[in-house]
């Protein structure tokens, strides 16, 4: 057919209409070898042991099975029409897709079979791919576990992300310090990821704005002379388990525009033009190593505004295209879940497309903006609100500034009524911190704008309302609500802990896959001796597992007859890896004084990362490496005590690690942990927790019972009244062991030939002022440890436990977090995709 014939045609031929694939293990074999030889082009000769060219093939067999679902989710979401919500986060934590994607279409055993068949183990084949590590902890994969959660509820949710080129940098350990390299995810290509050019944005930074009219004689604002970049999208695909539905992740790369390559090349300044291509691509190429500290760097910013700029001009661009530009029900229609402050630069952009590109008035503007944003918040710590000073924004997002100014004056306007005079609470309420140097306050916008402001946990949502935001809630208390976070079963059970599952599901049936509260049925089976001794041998094995682990990455031998006691998140002074690494320092301490009557031999497993630039943290990570030292080289210690720092902490690490522990370290600052997840996956996994009443902690133990976790430390309330005439050292002197403590840790016992390197820890537990409270909680800590000591000397009791931790585990699904969202704050009806047929 002539070209230009086929342009012409009215009716298009569907391209996109096949025939199903087969699904049986014959089909995935002979798929498998299609792709491996005449795509990938392997022949023979190539070594068996290769295994990157195995993994291609078996990918590129999985994706073509999810291709066609994903087809026939988008087709069913267009065909009904349906309100949609749009997550935006800087973070998406996905760790590795095969391994899910195989669980969530059920592939899992004709796999197995069609590989084994073809001499191949899906564990080796499973190992060569790269965690996606495009987040850095709690909030990274909060947002990977939703999407699963909704792909599997059949919830129109779109996740809206950066591609960054450089993940969570990779972490190695050096005489015990922490050293950072990039982690250039990327290098080996990614199957999971459909390059969209078609759908590129251009995002405008810099210029000026000015006034303009416009045809109706209207002042119009135009954005100009600005320097643009363009945002070009990269979907990856998210299944649902076993229900036909593949939901959509779309991240976001920057590059240089067009006309950089047609008009900057050919101006002369050759070089001058290709340094300023990587200005444009600079903007995707690292993420934030940060995971509780802003630091007002302007890349920072603009990465903020070209994920919200682009997400929000997609999202507008294909209403305007399938509405025939009638925006009155955009708001009915749209939601967007903004994960924390980082993508609240959408409050004022989503204002300048519909004034300044739609024609919208303010007001018609502010109704929309105000009914579709949603804004979660992660974190109580002072030090982790965003605030960008008003210079930054002026020269970066001049445009944005004024809209966020008008938005300050009529909310001041709203704040001046309701409390008529009272200029302190306007200046506190302000969305501008006056000062030498002024800021815009990021989450006061947020709330300002959006018709929802939620915490993660239940402790955390009041300490919002009653703290950080009590001014808002005052004015707005219908804005406020909880969604208590989870995690999925998915991954973090049926696909880490296959032992486990298959017991689970043996003894209650498989439906905990899609509804966790079922696990409940368990409850009754905690006593049961042969159930018992089943669950046993299955913490055993993933012990051994866990144990094979840590002999490869720290050279430090696990005995799985041992306690595994595991503590892993990213390294701050208010998760208390001190508290953790003090009581090790005990429990050596101990040891050498021939204390050891009745000892329950422990395996003490740390982990986790630093920001780069967190001095105190870093030295967290120098001590417990030294104490590892000391006490694994130390033959009075033998097998009682042994520690380990396990480098480089990410997702697939802990689909090992959280099968594999005892006993969960939660034992943050009470009041400064929003809510913790890998809590909830330990507990799933029937690990006991020794805790704080701190974030979810609190909720885990409502729900197993304070007979079955470990209590200890100040409440937030205590701790909030303690500070204020906190004397450690009066602590210290009262308390033998800690004062043994201090002294080991002061006679440089962990720092030979490295005098004085811990004396900034020992001041800051020393400090009056220390915000998390170290001193004060040690004995109660200790006391708690000596408790579970005891508890898991009874095998017969803690088996009982660990049972009755899992079974109570059925709250903490993202399951039912979406399905709390959706009931109060999305409205969105589920979509069934179209079968596959
Ligand atoms: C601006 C730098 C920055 C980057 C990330 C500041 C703060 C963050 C996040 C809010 C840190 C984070 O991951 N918070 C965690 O979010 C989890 C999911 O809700 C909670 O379970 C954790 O308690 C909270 O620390």
């Amino acid at each position: 057919m002539d070209k230009e014939n086929f342009k012409s045609e009215t009716a298009c031929p569907d391209l996109t209409n096949l025939p199903p694939l087969g699904m049986e293990p014959a089909d995935l074999e002979r798929h498998f070898r299609h792709y491996y030889t005449n795509y990938l082009g392997r022949d023979r000769n190539c070594c068996s042991t290769h295994y990157h060219y195995a993994y291609d093939a078996l990918a590129l067999v999985v994706r073509d099975r999810l291709m066609e679902r994903w087809k026939n989710t988008r087709y069913a979401y267009e065909e009904s029409d349906c309100k949609r919500t749009y997550y935006l986060s800087l973070e998406f934590l996905m760790g590795r897709t095969l391994g899910n994607a195989v669980l969530n279409l059920g592939l899992d055993e004709k796999l197995t079979q069609a590989l084994n068949s073809i001499c191949l183990e899906y564990e080796d084949l499973e190992g060569v791919e790269p965690d996606a590590g495009l987040g850095n902890g709690g909030l990274g994969r909060l947002a990977a576990c939703f999407l699963d959660s909704c792909a599997t509820l059949q919830l129109p949710v779109q996740g809206y992300g950066i591609r960054y080129e450089y993940g969570m940098f990779r972490q190695h350990i050096v005489n015990g310090y922490q050293v950072e390299e990039p982690d250039h995810w990327l290098r080996i290509g990614n199957i999971w990821e459909i390059k969209r050019p078609e759908y590129s944005q251009r995002i405008k930074f810099c210029g000026y704005s000015e006034a303009t009219s416009d045809v109706a004689g209207r002042t119009r604002m135009r954005w100009v002379n600005t320097r643009d970049v363009l945002a070009v999208p990269y979907d990856v695909p998210i299944p649902g388990y076993r229900n036909g539905t593949v939901n959509t992740l779309r991240l976001w790369k920057a590059e240089a525009t067009e006309e950089f390559d047609l008009e900057e090349f050919n101006s002369g300044d050759y070089t001058g033009s290709v340094a300023s291509k990587n200005e444009a691509e600079k903007i995707t190429m690292v993420l934030y190593p940060n995971d509780s500290s802003e630091n007002g760097k302007e890349l920072r910013l603009q990465q903020q505004y070209f994920l919200a700029s682009a997400s929000l001009q997609d999202v507008l661009n294909r209403w305007l295209i399938t509405e025939q530009a009638d925006l009155s029900r955009f708001a009915e229609k749209n939601c967007f879940q903004l994960n924390d402050t980082h993508p609240s630069c959408a409050v004022p952009e989503l204002m300048r497309l519909l004034m300044d590109d739609q024609g919208l008035s303010w007001d018609e503007a502010w109704d929309i903006t105000r009914s579709t944003m949603a804004y979660t918040n992660h974190t109580l710590l002072p030090e982790a609100l965003e605030r960008w000073p008003v210079r930054m924004f002026q020269r970066l997002l001049p445009r944005l500034l004024e809209i966020i100014y008008e938005i300050n004056a009529r909310f001041l306007k709203q704040v001046a009524e309701r409390w008529p005079g009272d200029m302190q609470r306007q200046r506190r309420m302000s969305l501008i911190e006056e000062g030498p140097e002024p800021q815009v306050r990021m989450a006061f916008l947020a709330i300002v704008a959006s018709f929802s402001v939620n915490g993660v946990a239940e402790l955390h949502s009041k300490l919002l309302r009653e703290g950080l935001f009590h001014d808002f809630y005052e004015l707005w208390p219908e804005k406020f609500n909880n969604k208590t976070n989870g995690v999925t079963q998915r991954r973090w059970l049926a696909y880490s802990n296959p032992e486990l599952s298959d017991l689970i599901s043996e003894k209650i049936g498989s439906g905990w896959v899609t509804d966790l509260a079922q696990l409940s049925r368990l409850r009754p089976l905690a006593d049961d001796p042969a159930v018992q001794q089943r669950w046993q041998q299955v913490k055993y094995n993933n012990k051994v597992r866990l144990a094979e682990m840590v002999a490869a990455d720290c050279g430090v031998k696990f005995s799985p007859d041992a306690m595994f006691d595991v503590q892993v998140k990213r390294i701050h002074e208010y998760k208390r890896q001190l508290l953790n690494i003090l009581h090790v320092i005990h429990l050596y301490d101990r040891i050498k004084r021939g204390d050891t009557h009745n000892w329950t031999p422990r395996c003490v497993l740390i982990g986790g990362k630093a920001a780069p630039g967190y001095a105190m943290a870093k030295q967290i990570i120098k001590l417990i490496n030294n104490v590892a030292t000391v006490v694994n080289n130390d033959p009075a210690v033998g097998s009682l005590l042994k520690v380990a720092f396990i480098p480089n902490y990410r997702v697939s690490a802990m689909e090992v690690i959280c099968p594999g522990a005892d006993l969960s370290e939660q034992i943050s600052t009470a009041g400064k942990e929003a809510s913790g997840t890998g809590n909830m996956k330990f507990m799933l996994n029937g690990a006991l927790t020794v805790g704080t009443l701190d974030g979810a902690n609190i909720e885990i133990r409502e729900e197993v019972g304070e007979d079955n976790f470990f209590l200890f430390g100040l409440t937030a309330e205590e701790a909030e009244e303690r500070r204020k005439d906190y004397d450690p050292l009066a602590i210290i002197a009262g308390d033998e062991n800690l004062q043994r403590v201090m002294q080991l840790l002061q006679s440089g016992h962990f720092s030979q030939f490295e005098a004085g390197i811990f004396d900034s820890i020992l001041q800051a537990i020393q400090n009056p002022h220390d915000p998390w409270l170290v001193a004060a909680d040690f004995s109660d800590y200790v006391a708690a440890q000596q408790r579970v000591a005891q508890a898991y000397r009874d095998q017969t009791g803690w088996t009982r436990m660990s049972i009755l931790n899992t079974a109570s585990a059925g709250k903490f699904s993202t399951d039912r977090t979406m399905e709390e969202y959706n009931a109060k704050i999305w409205n969105l009806s589920k979509i069934p995709a179209f079968p596959v047929e």
